[in-house]
Formats: structure tokens, sequence, C-alpha cells
């Protein structure tokens, strides 16, 4: 039934649970990979998008602006903005052959486009490079031709002429085979407008005046937090490592990696009152909780040879800032979106923290906060998946169950199925 994905090295539909992790075909030296472009319909070509080029980054967000991913009713599209993009697609050592564009041969209009970023994961005890695969997208007018397969196939050729033979990638559709399926959780900030719009809707026992006042936000943060600067990097990426710990699948972040993924979306002009509001080209907010260490500091100061200025971050959350497109509004053009990204505390490193609830409290408080952040940018929903440890906290925070599934798939590496995301009812 999978004409494509069958001649791919995925598990198949069906496939028992693997022995062994590892890979299902091996590597091949670089004289080996195909040196050609595949072949495209007559009429078009390739185009590798120079996304530091501002007109080339804004081909890329009108293409996906106009044609990228809606929801089930095409009532929302994504609309990743062009400094989004620029985030996204040159992470630390990105290649700019990763950015596989299509192009109309006589106007050079862009009409499909597929892109990869380098990525180090650790999938169970195994640790490999790997490719990002993302923003898969062709043009309303040329679906159903088959294209979507030469563009994997040409982004595969390339990422394989790096010596790279994994990837990653999600998905809306199941194809062979999800190692892990997430659904979409919905916290809504910005209620009359949910409703306006049609995110949401007045369930038959309740009132929108019910509605707004449940959801209200407080106007403060419980935490102190602070954005995240670059003094904490090494901090956050010490924090970070040891809590991905937890977990079966995560991305491997070095210093650099971390200072782009958290520091580097903030975005630049002017910032509201109190740090308040959404910056220019802001993408990314990180916020960090810090206790400053006095007796760790004095006493380094008298050893002298430390900067005495000790500061821990116990704590730390990001948020991303993925606004849709409202497809059929009078009113309104643009929903406003934050997604919760990735998060730490070191609660979870105490004896017992898990078991007596203390971690399950402490992240609600957190991401609450984060919550709070969001509503203060103005936005008008807070997403977040049924992954990391976000199962727990989410009835607590208000988050409501949304329509959207996100499968998970790994290219050419062989896994077990990642329990502890869900089980079928979306709750653990
Ligand atoms: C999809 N999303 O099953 P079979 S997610 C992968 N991911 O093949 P055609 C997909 N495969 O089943 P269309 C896919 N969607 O016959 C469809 N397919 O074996 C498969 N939508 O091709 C499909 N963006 O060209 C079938 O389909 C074959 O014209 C059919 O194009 C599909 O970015 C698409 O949802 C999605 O723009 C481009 O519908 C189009 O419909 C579209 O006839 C709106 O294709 C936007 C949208 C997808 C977002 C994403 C992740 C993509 C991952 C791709 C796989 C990467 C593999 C690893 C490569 C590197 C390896 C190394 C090393
Ligand atoms: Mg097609």
């Amino acid at each position: 039934a999978h004409k494509f994905w069958a001649t791919q090295p995925v598990p198949q539909l069906g496939e028992g649970p693997p022995l062994d992790d590892g890979y299902i075909e091996p590597s091949k030296p670089r004289e080996e990979v195909r040196q050609d472009p595949y072949p495209l319909p007559k009429d078009f070509e390739w185009s590798t998008l120079d996304i530091n080029d501002p007109k080339q980054n804004k081909e890329v967000y009108d293409l996906l602006s106009l044609n990228y991913v809606e929801d089930e009713d095409a009532s929302f599209r994504f609309q990743y903005s062009a400094e989004f993009l620029q985030w996204a697609l040159k992470p630390p050592g990105y290649f700019k052959e990763w950015h596989v564009g299509v192009r109309v041969s006589s106007n050079k209009k862009l009409v499909a486009f597929i892109s990869g970023v380098p990525i180090t994961l650790r999938v169970r005890g195994k640790m490999f490079t790997a490719s990002e695969i993302n923003y898969l997208c062709i043009h309303k007018k040329l679906r159903s031709k088959r294209l979507a397969p030469v563009l994997i196939k040409e982004v595969t050729r390339q990422v394989h002429l790096q010596g790279i033979f994994q990837a990653i990638y999600t998905a809306g559709v199941v194809i062979p085979t999800p190692i892990s399926v997430c659904r979409y959780y919905h916290r809504p900030l910005n209620v009359p407008k949910l409703l306006e719009v049609g995110f949401t809707y007045v369930p038959r026992n309740s009132t929108a005046a019910r509605m707004i006042r449940m959801n209200k936000l407080p106007d403060a943060t419980t935490l102190k937090l602070r954005p995240m600067e670059e003094k904490d990097v090494v901090s956050v990426a010490d924090l970070f490592t040891k809590y991905m710990r937890r977990f079966d699948m995560v991305p491997v972040m070095s210093l650099d990696d971390v200072r782009h993924q958290f520091l580097s979306g903030q975005g630049t002009g002017k910032i509201g009152d109190g740090g308040e509001g959404r910056r220019v080209g802001q993408v990314t907010w990180t916020y960090v909780v810090e206790v400053s260490v006095m007796h760790l500091a004095s006493l380094r100061a008298r050893l002298s040879f430390q900067n005495p200025e000790t500061h821990k971050i116990t704590d730390f959350f990001s948020v991303y800032y993925l606004p849709s497109t409202i497809i059929h509004s009078p009113r309104h053009g643009t929903l406003e979106a934050g997604y919760l990204y990735y998060y730490a505390t070191d609660v979870a490193f105490e004896e017992d923290a898990e078991d007596d609830g203390r971690l399950k409290n402490r992240l609600q408080t957190l991401i609450g906060d984060a919550l709070v952040i969001a509503n203060q940018a103005k936005l008008d929903v807070f997403n977040a998946l049924t992954l990391m440890d976000n199962v727990p906290i989410l009835k607590d925070l208000k988050f409501g169950v949304g329509d959207g599934y996100l499968n998970f798939y790994l290219y050419n590496w062989r896994t077990a199925k990642l329990a502890g995301l869900m089980d079928e009812d979306g709750v653990k």
C-alpha cells in the first residue's frame, strides 16, 4: 500500500520489535553515494535555498505560509515566520545543501521544499549523528503527483553525501512506521478570541463567561524567573543534559547547540515594560530560575581562582512562538500560539522526588509560570505534546486535548516502540 515507503530502510508496518537497536542498512563510503541529483519531471529544476539571503528566506516563508500543514478541517495553517525559519534551518554545523527546493524552470517560482539539519541523538543507550527532516511542502497545485518521494530521495542523497545515514522526523500522517505518537494539548489564554475563531467551543454545561473565569491567569509568576542570558549557557546545558537522562530519545546538545536552541531566538528591538510582550522577530523565550549560592561564592572567593559571582540555575523552560493563519475569519487573521519546548528542574535529581510528587509539583509551578509569561506576551493559546513529563501536569494546568496527533519516525534505525509517551487514550 506504500509504494515508496516499502522501498526505504524503515521498519515496515506490522514488523515485530527488533532484537537489537541499530541501523537497517549500512553506511556507504562517499564515492558509492549517488553523485547526481534525482530527475525531476520536465519543467522543474532543483535549487539549493540560501536562507541567509533575505529574498530566498522569504520565498520559503511564502511557500509554507500558503501550502504547509493545516488542521483536519482546514481552519488553521501553520505560519512559520521568516525569522523562525532562519532559526530552525541554521543550527550549528548546518549544511546549506540540505535546504532543498524545487522551482519551475521557466519563471523560477519556488513550488516545493524539504530541509534537513544535523542533530546528535541518543536513542535508548546509543548515540548517533542524524539529520532532522522538516518543512516538506509541495504547492497545492502539484499534489498527488509523486513528487514527495523525489524530494525525500534527494534530501537523503544530500545527507548521505555528508556521511550521515540516519534521520528523525515527525508527521501528522501515519506511514511505515511510527516509533511513537503524541497528542496535542491546548491551554486557552485568550478565550473570547478562541471562541470567535472556532478554535474552541462553549461546552453544553458552561458559558463563555465561566470559561474566561476558569482560564484566567495570575499577573505575576510564582517563581523568580528571568530571561536566559549568555552567562547561563553552561549551567543550562548541564541541567538539560542531566534532566534528559529521564527519557529514551533525546537530542544531545553541545554548548553551541544550547546557545542556538535556547538563546538565539529572542529577537531584537523593543521589549515591553517588565520584559513583557513580544520582541520584533522573537521566536523563542527561555526563562531560568537562579539561586545564588552565597557560601560557595565566598569560599571560591577565598580560594580566589574562580569568579566569586556563583549562580546556579535550578530550573529552566523554553517556549517557541508559532502562529497559525486563521483560514476563514472575518475578524482575525492570525492565531498567536506558543509551544512548550524543552525544560528541566533539578528537583528531579532529589531522592524520591518523583515518588512523593515533588517533581510533579515543581513542574506544575514551572510550566504554570510559562503560561503566565505566554499570556503576558499576548499569545492566544499555549500548546504542548504528550511527551517528556508533560502528561501528569496538563490536566491541572487546564490544557484540553486537541484533535491533532504527531507521529515520530526514525530513518534507517531500528528500535522498539518508545513507551511512556501515551497510551491509546493519550493519557498516561
Ligand atoms: C509525509 N508527511 O505516504 P507511499 S511533515 C513522509 N512524510 O508514499 P505525493 C509522506 N512521507 O505511501 P503529496 C508524507 N506525506 O505511497 C506523504 N508522504 O509510500 C508520502 N502537504 O507522494 C506518501 N508537510 O507527492 C506517499 O504526495 C507519497 O503531493 C505520496 O505530497 C506530500 O515535513 C506533501 O503536510 C506532504 O505539502 C509534501 O501533501 C504535501 O500529497 C504537502 O504524491 C502539506 O509521499 C504540508 C505537509 C509534511 C510535514 C515533514 C517531515 C517530512 C519527513 C519526510 C521523510 C524523511 C525521511 C528521511 C530522509 C533523510 C534520510 C537520511 C539519511
Ligand atoms: Mg506530488
